[in-house]
């Protein structure tokens, strides 16, 4: 990773994450190099900790999860982990998990960008689709191999390769288990950017400090919007109508109209 002048913080005894704050962005970098940051049980546990703690902390504004070293996002759940599950253990666990991080990420309620500093594979693919957006290096790699395991992906990446790519192309994508390379990932709507590995974090901080000058409420009730269109139990419009209509009710409008009729800045 980038040399940064990150200042360090150890919210909580972490084992498997790391947590970097810079201005008012989390960085959660999985540390697990040695296993190519593969996401066992605790992994997910202490990301969703770290996530939940943040949610409370007006301080941070943005979060971006990235993989410890230059190999590897996250090359999968861990597969030592999952070898001997049984039929029932793999429901509940996926049910679990799809609960805990995939659909918490997917709907919290500030801007998560995942930095995809190499493979993002299975399991790792699936949490880079649950944030918000993602941004990916030169060298990162994604795919969803898990039929070549003998299983299919279990934390919503079915559902959310075919929402980011098309339904022809996902299906390509999980039934040939190949891996897309960062420039078709590109062309694909996939990610956001490519960037060398050396500029990737910093064009993360990048976008994190102009989501930081804008309303926290507000890009909270985008989110929500946003998410309600990919919601077959919701109307999108209605729930935009909805949202939209709350942030009148809001202090930051006050502070945001305001400041523009003073020609200053809104502080947010
Ligand atoms: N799990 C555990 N260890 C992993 C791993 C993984 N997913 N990926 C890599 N490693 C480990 C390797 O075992 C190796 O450890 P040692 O042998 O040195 O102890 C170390 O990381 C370095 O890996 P390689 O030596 O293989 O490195 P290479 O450069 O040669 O290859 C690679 C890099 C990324 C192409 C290769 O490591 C690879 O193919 N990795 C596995 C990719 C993969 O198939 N990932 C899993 C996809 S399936 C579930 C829900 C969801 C899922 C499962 C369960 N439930 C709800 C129960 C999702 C499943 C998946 O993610």
């Amino acid at each position: 990773m980038n040399e940064l002048p990150l200042h360090k913080i150890n919210y909580m005894n972490f084992q498997n994450i790391k947590i970097e704050l810079k201005d008012k962005i989390a960085i959660v970098v999985i540390n697990r190099p040695k296993q190519l940051n593969a996401l066992n049980k605790m992994t997910i546990e202490e990301l969703h900790n770290a996530l939940s703690h943040f949610i409370n902390d007006a301080k941070i504004r943005t979060i971006i999860i990235t993989g410890s070293g230059e190999k590897a996002f996250v090359a999968g759940a861990d597969i030592k982990e999952f070898a001997d599950f049984d039929v029932e253990r793999g429901r509940d666990l996926a049910k679990s998990g799809q609960e805990k991080l995939f659909d918490f990420i997917e709907k919290y309620p500030k801007p998560v960008i995942a930095a995809i500093n190499g493979f993002a594979l299975g399991g790792g693919l699936e949490l880079a689709m649950a944030c918000h957006f993602r941004l990916c290096s030169e060298n990162a790699k994604m795919g969803l191999p898990e039929v070549s395991l003998g299983v299919i992906p279990g934390y919503g990446g079915t559902q959310r390769l075919a929402q980011l790519i098309g339904k022809g192309k996902a299906m390509e994508l999980i039934t040939t288990a190949k891996m897309l390379s960062s420039k078709k990932a590109l062309e694909h709507n996939l990610v956001n950017y490519v960037f060398s590995s050396e500029e990737l974090l910093n064009e993360c901080l990048k976008l994190g400090s102009l989501i930081s000058n804008n309303s926290p409420k507000a890009i909270t009730a985008a989110i929500e919007a946003i998410n309600a269109g990919f919601d077959n139990q919701v109307n999108g419009y209605e729930k935009e109508i909805e949202l939209f209509g709350n942030c009148f009710g809001s202090d930051e409008f006050i502070e945001g109209t305001t400041a523009f009729l003073e020609k200053r800045k809104a502080n947010f």
